[in-house]
């Protein structure tokens, strides 16, 4: 099978760009998410690698998510695995020692809206077909703790609270206003907006920046890597209820007829 992350590496800025390219829509599968995982870490030991910017080579898509096929009708002890990979990829990126950005080039949902959150900077195109956030409730599935203390750290507790219990999904400019991301550009500008970006991030001192961007957001990662197995338990519980697979059945057959 073809490699699912692309990762072109300039050793003279120090700067890799990783390309998600899993299609249609970039949805993040067991393996896919192994493949991402193993990527991060090579990136993160290489000591000449100093920024991160992730994006997406599928055509108005920068994640669709969580690949709801690896949630549906599977058995509790594969659901365990695959939910011990999305915490391994939310560790890996939150605690990142690099500057990481995301260059949202597309629509954004959910896994999607929460890699992007992990980030230190968010570029999205200013494209109004596009949206971004975590829209979990409307699948009839809750966004677990982790997911909420990433948005709440980045748009405040009142707009999560809005965001979350609605799952609202937002265009780039609501996006833009809640502080969702940082930055709107034309959306062919913006790779090379996140690499101007990096640049200032870059000039200062790797040290100071990362014992900075630790102490913002250690107690937050210290929540889950002290309870990562009840969370598994209790993400594998709930997404095999009858009912909740029910939900995620009819969500399924929504995307597929609003397609036909
Ligand atoms: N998983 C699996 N398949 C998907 C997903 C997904 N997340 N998203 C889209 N697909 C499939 C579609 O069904 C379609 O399949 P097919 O070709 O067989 O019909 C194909 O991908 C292409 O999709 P579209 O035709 O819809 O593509 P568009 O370019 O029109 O739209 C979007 C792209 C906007 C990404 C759109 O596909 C979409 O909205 N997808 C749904 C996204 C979504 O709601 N994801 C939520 C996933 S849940 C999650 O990430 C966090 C869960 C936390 C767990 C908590 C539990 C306790």
């Amino acid at each position: 099978t073809s490699p699912k992350i692309r990762v072109d590496f300039d050793q003279s800025t120090g700067v890799a760009v990783m390309h998600m390219q899993s299609p249609p829509v970039n949805s993040f599968s067991l393996d896919f998410l192994t493949e991402f995982c193993i990527s991060l870490e090579k990136l993160e030991m290489d000591k000449g690698c100093r920024g991160l910017i992730i994006t997406s080579s599928q055509p108005k898509v920068f994640s669709a998510g969580l690949d709801i096929l690896e949630m549906y009708g599977k058995s509790p002890e594969r659901c365990g695995e695959f939910w011990k990979a999305v915490q391994e990829m939310w560790l890996k990126l939150y605690s990142s020692n690099m500057v990481t950005m995301a260059a949202v080039c597309g629509s954004s949902p959910a896994g999607g809206c929460l890699m992007a959150l992990t980030c230190d900077y968010r570029i999205m195109a200013d494209n109004p077909r596009y949206s971004i956030g975590l829209n979990e409730t409307q699948l009839g599935i809750v966004a677990p703790f982790w997911f909420r203390d990433t948005m709440a750290n980045t748009v405040g507790h009142r707009t999560t609270e809005i965001a979350l219990q609605l799952g609202i999904l937002y265009s780039p400019s609501e996006a833009l206003k809640i502080g969702l991301v940082d930055q709107l550009v034309p959306e062919d500008q913006v790779l090379t907006t996140a690499t101007q970006t990096m640049t200032k991030w870059l000039a200062i001192p790797d040290h100071a920046r990362q014992i900075t961007k630790s102490m913002m957001r250690k107690p937050t990662i210290d929540k889950l890597t002290s309870s990562r197995e009840a969370d598994i338990q209790n993400f594998v519980s709930f997404i095999t209820k009858d009912s909740i697979q029910k939900s995620l059945r009819l969500y399924l057959e929504m995307l597929k007829k609003r397609r036909g």
